[in-house]
């Protein structure tokens, strides 16, 4: 087996940190009890190298060997075939975690990026845009509350499904977006209540600080 290597900027600004993309890896990566070790790639100057990693110079990516794989979906299809237990073998399982795995990115994270990116800004404007986007998150949260108010996990055991809703959900409840969602927010609680989270938390705050 190859060695994982998973790449991170070196350092990034105070705001983001604990919720940086490298952590939906690192938590897979202790989930499925992988060896793994993370690398830096500058955050101020982006060469070419990163590029030839990731077209838009972001991070994370993951090398297994000479395959390299941006985007945190990508990358936890890909770890989640490595493991045993994140991401089943059986079709009919897998398939569910297959589709709770974009409707966490394509669905869930659509509406709460650009949500979360005015409420860092602090922009408190209601224009009709605006308000047009809490429509859309307000709709995705209510039916994933609808659904979690019924289950502990979104497929029968945690998955890497799991790992990308309650990170989407986790930054919708840092600005308190979940308050009026306790499906959805108890959610979050249990995901983040795992020690695989815990331990990809503070390992990404520690690989930040470092560089301070
Ligand atoms: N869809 C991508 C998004 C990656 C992304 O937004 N990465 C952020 C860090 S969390 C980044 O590199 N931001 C710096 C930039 O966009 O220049 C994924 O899920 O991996």
């Amino acid at each position: 087996m190859n060695e994982l290597i998973l790449t991170t900027y070196d350092w990034v600004p105070e705001t983001p940190r604990g919720y940086v993309r490298d952590l939906r890896a690192r938590w897979a990566l202790e989930e499925a009890n992988l060896a793994y070790k993370v690398v830096s790639t500058p955050f101020k100057d982006r060469g070419a190298s990163h590029y030839e990693h990731h077209p838009f110079g972001q991070i994370p990516w993951l090398t297994d060997g000479d395959l390299t794989i941006f985007e945190s979906g990508a990358i936890l299809l890909h770890i989640g075939e490595r493991s045993d237990s994140l991401l089943p073998t059986d079709p009919h399982q897998r398939s569910q975690v297959i589709q709770w795995v974009f409707a966490a990115l394509n669905s869930v994270e659509m509406p709460s990026v650009p949500w979360s990116i005015y409420q860092f800004m602090n922009d408190q404007e209601e224009t009709p845009g605006r308000q047009g986007l809490n429509q859309f998150l307000e709709a995705r949260l209510q039916h994933m509350d609808n659904v979690l108010d019924a289950r502990e996990w979104l497929t029968e055991d945690f998955s890497i499904a799991d790992i990308l809703m309650s990170d989407v959900l986790r930054l919708v409840d840092r600005f308190d977006g979940l308050s009026d969602y306790a499906a959805c927010r108890s959610y979050v609680a249990r995901a983040v209540a795992r020690p695989c989270f815990n331990k990809a938390y503070n390992d990404q705050l520690a690989h930040f600080a470092a560089a301070d």
